[in-house]
């Protein structure tokens, strides 16, 4: 019985039976050392997906040994960019047959809307594969001439044996976001699913091989954190660390990697991301963006606009009409494709989620519309919209990661500006206004990594992402992300009896 929340399962897909459940090392599936497996669950029924093979600090020097002889002697940081792009493009186009299974993977994994992972989460993976692909023949040092004496130029090498960790909100986006840039630039690598969300990675290092990526280049290794994911942070032989995740997991795995080798790191963390909403907006436009900000993939997204302030002469009728729709956004099966919310990944994101809508209350906020689990079985939770919040409550001021909104008035734009600022986060910004000054200035006042303007959620493969403040520091996507996993070296030599 599939049936859920607010109204009743009315899809017909197909379930996919689950293939991949061991680790994926030097090309092969194996068994973890230990032996070990550790459950999935789906979020939609509570009860256990499938059996994965735990990899543990041993299964990691495995990979890395793999992933080390791939970089130094193997053919892929060798082969010309333009043979590692066939082979990315062949991967991409392989990804695009397998759609509907990697979303339903997805799916039943992480309780993600079906529709928007076939539409979008998949074909994206495939998308950000060409982008990179595209990319891997036209990385090149400078020529440079300090002087009549010297010659110098710069290599732009890949920096070498990478280790990724990855979260399980989006885990087909972040896969193909720490993966591809990674590839492209030459490296090999280690990529750690989060272990709610094990199975769309198996699958995608599967379809690897069969489009030709060699042995050792990527190895996918699920497992927990404490274990897998610090053998990772902490390893000697580990060139880079790459880390989506927690605020405070990324601390660990920044002095994880200061205390070892020194291996460069980059931190993409939480967020507390405003929305501010000025007298001018269009009401209705500006409540879809609000609603969307806080609930699309039930609030499980780092750029979230949790909290939300809206100029007082539109106060009203934005909360008027924000509340009214919230009411009728469908929380369901994330297969049935009325559904706009499926449920919380796991049962600890779930309790961390009710319990800060608990201590809201407490706090003295009003609570609009929500508040409650949806149903009695699997993690589904009500829209939920707080308004009359002090900055310094606990709702405002940490991740919730959830679907649950701050709402607040504002008077002036210096205000609007204080109030979007006021947090120890700065991952993105929302401003809806048609006012070109307000905007101008607004998006630049704002310490974030990404400001969308009369937009929420506007991403692209070309398009940087990533944090200022507590959110962390490097770039996904662009050629930021290109430019994560080579190194610059330079190569200086004397020039005698130059003529010029
Ligand atoms: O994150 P963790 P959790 C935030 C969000 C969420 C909270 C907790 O607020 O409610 O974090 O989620 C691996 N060394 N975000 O506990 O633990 C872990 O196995 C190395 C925001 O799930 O940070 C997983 O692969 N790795 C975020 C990954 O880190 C470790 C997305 C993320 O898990 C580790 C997810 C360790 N010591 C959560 N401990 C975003 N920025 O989008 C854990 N991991």
């Amino acid at each position: 019985d599939l049936t859920n929340g607010h109204h009743h399962h009315a899809s017909s897909i197909k379930i996919p039976s689950i293939k991949f459940t061991k680790l994926f090392i030097n090309g092969q599936f194996v068994d973890s050392i230990s032996g070990k497996e550790f459950e999935t669950i789906d979020p939609r029924t509570e009860e256990v997906i499938a059996k994965i093979s735990e990899g543990r600090k041993e299964d990691i020097d495995v990979a890395v040994k793999a992933s080390r002889i791939a970089f130094d002697n193997g053919p892929w940081p060798r082969m010309p960019g333009s043979e590692r792009a066939k082979i990315m493009m062949k991967w991409a186009d392989i990804i695009e047959e397998n759609i509907e299974e990697l979303a339903a993977l997805d799916t039943i994994d992480a309780g993600k809307l079906y529709n928007w992972c076939k539409a979008v989460d998949i074909p994206g993976v495939a998308n950000t594969i060409r982008y990179y692909a595209g990319a891997a023949d036209k990385i090149h040092g400078e020529v440079l001439k300090p002087s009549r004496e010297l010659h110098a130029y710069t290599l732009m090498e890949p920096i070498g044996v990478v280790g990724h960790i990855i979260p399980w909100n989006f885990p087909s986006t972040m896969f193909a976001a720490k993966v591809a840039p990674a590839l492209a630039a030459g490296c090999t690598m280690i990529l750690k699913p989060a272990e709610q969300t094990p199975l769309s990675a198996l699958f995608y290092a599967h379809l690897a091989k069969q489009a030709g990526i060699p042995d050792g280049v990527l190895n996918v290794v699920p497992g927990f954190g404490h274990n897998a994911g610090a053998a990772i942070s902490s390893h000697m032989d580990i060139d880079k660390v790459s880390f989506t995740g927690s605020t405070d997991v990324g601390r660990e795995v920044m002095t994880a990697a200061a205390k070892s080798n020194l291996k460069p790191v980059s931190l993409e963390l939480g967020g507390k991301s405003p929305l501010v909403i000025f007298d001018d907006a269009d009401v209705d436009k500006a409540v879809e963006l609000a609603l969307l900000g806080i609930l699309f993939n039930k609030g499980e997204i780092c750029v979230a606009s949790s909290r939300v302030f809206v100029q007082e002469g539109i106060y009203d009728e934005f909360e008027k009409k924000l509340v009214e729709k919230a009411k009728t956004w469908l929380v369901g099966d994330p297969f049935d494709p009325k559904s706009q919310q499926g449920p919380q990944v796991d049962k600890k994101q779930f309790e961390k989620i009710l319990s800060y809508i608990e201590h809201g209350k407490r706090e003295g906020a009003t609570l609009l519309t929500g508040g409650k689990r949806v149903g009695n079985k699997g993690y589904y939770i009500e829209p939920t919209i707080f308004s009359n919040v002090k900055e310094d409550m606990l709702i405002v001021q940490d991740e919730i990661f959830g679907p649950v909104m701050s709402l607040k008035k504002f008077k002036t734009i210096e205000e609007g500006i204080k109030s979007a600022n006021n947090t120890k986060y700065g991952l993105a910004a929302g401003i809806v206004t048609k006012n070109l000054d307000i905007a101008n200035t607004v998006s630049r006042s704002i310490r974030a990594g990404i400001v969308w303007i009369n937009c929420y959620f506007a991403f692209g493969n070309d398009i940087p992402y990533g944090g200022y403040k507590m959110s962390g520091f490097g770039r996904d996507f662009g050629l930021e992300a290109l430019h994560k996993y080579l190194q610059v070296k330079s190569v200086v030599t004397p020039i005698y009896n130059s003529p010029w």
